[in-house]
């Protein structure tokens, strides 16, 4: 197995059959996973039972509450583009679940049906984002906690209202806020890492949204450079494997009249600090 660090973020690791991982090879990816922040693997062709059983060795399954199941497998969500729908899933940059006390570890997500072109996937570096910032930034940042809601992107008048024809469900679910550290300890790795997106953060804690906006779009900014970010163009057979902790992502709808199929698989994470 080798483990190639790609620009940006992530790593690409080939010479593996994710059907059949030795326990040593295990090792090796649990800690490539805390070191990139998200892996990428080619020419992997896994069943949706071999896809969960890949998945329950880095935790418990999380079965997502708004995203539709497949009709087999409970644990597998679809991300689904139908060929006259216009938005996708994931369509800006965020990373999944920050609205949950204990956020979901990350996903894996497996290519099933791709667009003829497009439908590629950015995804950032939320350690290189935090290395980044000025000393002076980064402490002002340790202070400070912000509150997460799903209620405006997966609540009854959220993003999905309207377009969202039986690819999401469970509206009424969307009602959680949550608190978290605007910077976290990784972990797993131990490191530092930004930890707010502009999916699901609102503002920060004690602060008005007007206050925050201009702090957080500076760092929104800040962390989509290029140098903190890499393009995973999938094929048939690709799996990406991110950590929610150590990373964002953002699906890029580019492929307008084509259809598009994904299986994700989220893993339960912990409470973060
Ligand atoms: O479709 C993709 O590439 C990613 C979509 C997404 O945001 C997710 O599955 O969490
Ligand atoms: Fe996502």
């Amino acid at each position: 197995m080798q483990i190639t660090a790609l620009n940006g973020v992530g790593a690409e690791v080939t010479g593996v059959d994710l059907r059949r991982l030795t326990d040593r090879a295990e090792v090796e990816l649990k800690q490539a996973f805390a070191d990139h922040g998200v892996l990428f693997f080619r020419d992997q062709d896994l069943s949706p039972d071999d896809h969960i059983a890949f998945a329950r060795r880095f935790g418990p399954i999380n079965i997502n509450r708004f995203f539709k199941a497949t009709p087999t497998h409970p644990e597998i969500a679809e991300v689904r583009k139908e060929k006259h729908q216009t938005t996708n899933i994931g369509g800006a940059w965020h990373t999944d679940h920050s609205y949950d006390q204990e956020p979901a570890l990350g996903s894996v997500l497996v290519a099933r049906d791709l667009p003829a072109t497009g439908g590629d996937t950015l995804f950032a570096s939320m350690y290189a984002a935090y290395d980044a910032l000025s000393a002076g930034l980064k402490q002002t940042l340790e202070g400070l906690r912000a509150v997460h809601s799903s209620r405006h992107v997966f609540g009854a008048q959220g993003a999905y209202k309207g377009d969202a024809e039986n690819r999401i469900g469970n509206a009424e679910a969307a009602t959680q806020d949550a608190i978290h550290p605007v910077i976290i300890t990784h972990p797993l790795s131990g490191r530092k890492a930004l930890y707010v997106n502009p999916a699901f953060t609102l503002h920060f804690d004690g602060w008005t949204q007007a206050e925050s906006w201009p702090l957080l779009s500076y760092l929104y900014q800040h962390a989509i450079q290029d140098a903190f970010t890499t393009r995973f163009v999938w094929q048939k057979g690709s799996v990406a494997f991110w950590d929610n902790r150590a990373t964002w992502h953002y699906a890029l709808n580019d492929y307008h009249g084509d259809f598009r199929l994904m299986h994700r698989i989220t893993i339960e994470g912990c409470a973060l600090s």
